[in-house]
């Protein structure tokens, strides 16, 4: 069914699209029938628009990187929207003022659309509500959208999956290649660049990581294997961000490639990801009302402990 609001905001009215981000951060009634009745352009193919991932350690430079991206996609007449998920992590206070400093010169141009979402709630909230607010500025027109998000814990990397492109941006202070294994940083990157190339350090981290990605791997991509570069850069400097538009721009070009596999099977994990995502946010806050309500006797015992909580949910399942 369509809504007035997210019409309207789909049309290119930012207020709208503005408010329709809030209510979908809020799961507002009738938001996921709003974002049902939209046409992504994505269907399509990749690239149009072209949903680009970043991640990393808290403070890496992933805003100030954005910053340069915006640029260079503006100067290419290209409409850009960055969503910062995750401000309400412990792990990155202070971000939406950090992202808002970092990216505070393209806050006048009406053709940048800049908005964090501080998205709430457990494992699978966040990627939800990035999901549908992805699928909304698509909708929109939007030629560039980049998510960026903290690389830290399950559900923040999980948001790395709406994208056809995920850079991964690491620092010589962010830590070693074992912890960049360890944080899972390596199963989501397309595309490391290793940021603050002016600091000592960056050039030896770009080797281990390039002996970690290639291990038992092919150098060279084909059309079945990605090999993923790893670039270093500067993104107080300005320095070498074009190399890593370009690596971006190969990568989505080889999920175009033949037959285009890779991008059919992530659109393909996506869809049922999105299904997911939905469902099982919604039990549980269905259970949550239930427990608040009909079966506040449940919960009373539960907290008492008179009821076992393993038992209870076993029988809970019994009934959907
Ligand atoms: N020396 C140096 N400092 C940088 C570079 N890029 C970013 N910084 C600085 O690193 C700090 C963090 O930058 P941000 O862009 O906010 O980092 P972030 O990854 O977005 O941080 P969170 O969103 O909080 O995780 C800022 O003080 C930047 O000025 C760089 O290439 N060289
Ligand atoms: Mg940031």
């Amino acid at each position: 069914m369509s809504d007035p609001l997210f019409d309207a905001a789909v049309d290119g009215d930012r207020r709208s699209l503005a408010r329709a981000i809030s209510r979908i951060d809020d799961r507002a009634t009738g938001t996921l029938e709003a974002i049902g009745s939209l046409s992504p352009r994505r269907i399509g193919g990749p690239g149009k628009p072209f949903v680009l991932g970043i991640t990393g350690p808290p403070g890496a430079g992933k805003s100030t990187f954005t910053d340069k991206l915006i640029t260079r996609a503006r100067t290419r007449g290209e409409k850009v929207a960055v969503v910062a998920v995750d401000p309400s992590s412990p792990f990155s206070g202070g971000a939406i003022l950090g992202d808002r400093l970092r990216m505070e010169g393209h806050a006048t141009d009406p053709n940048v659309f800049i908005r964090s979402l501080a998205s709430r709630g457990h494992l699978g909230g966040l990627s939800r509500a990035s999901g549908q607010v992805v699928d909304l500025l698509d909708a929109a027109s939007f030629d560039l959208i980049i998510v960026e998000t903290v690389g830290v814990g399950q559900s923040e990397l999980a948001v790395m999956e709406v994208a056809d492109t995920v850079l991964v941006v690491l620092t010589p202070e962010s830590g070693d290649v074992v912890q960049t294994m360890k944080a899972g940083l390596l199963e989501v990157a397309d595309l490391f660049v290793v940021n603050k190339s002016d600091r000592p350090g960056a050039n030896a981290l770009q080797r281990n990581l390039e002996l970690m990605v290639h291990l038992d791997m092919p150098l060279q991509s084909t059309d079945s294997h990605w090999a993923i570069p790893v670039a270093t850069c500067s993104a107080t400097e300005n320095d070498g961000i074009d190399e890593v538009v370009d690596s971006a721009l190969a990568h989505l070009e080889w999920c175009c490639g033949p037959g285009r596999p890779a991008w059919d099977r992530r659109r393909a994990v996506g869809r049922v990801r999105t299904f997911l995502d939905v469902v099982s946010e919604d039990a549980r806050s269905y259970a949550l009302d239930a427990l608040r309500d009909e079966h506040a006797a449940l919960r009373l015992g539960l907290e008492a402990g008179d009821i076992n909580p393993y038992q209870a949910a076993a029988d809970w399942g019994t009934k959907g």
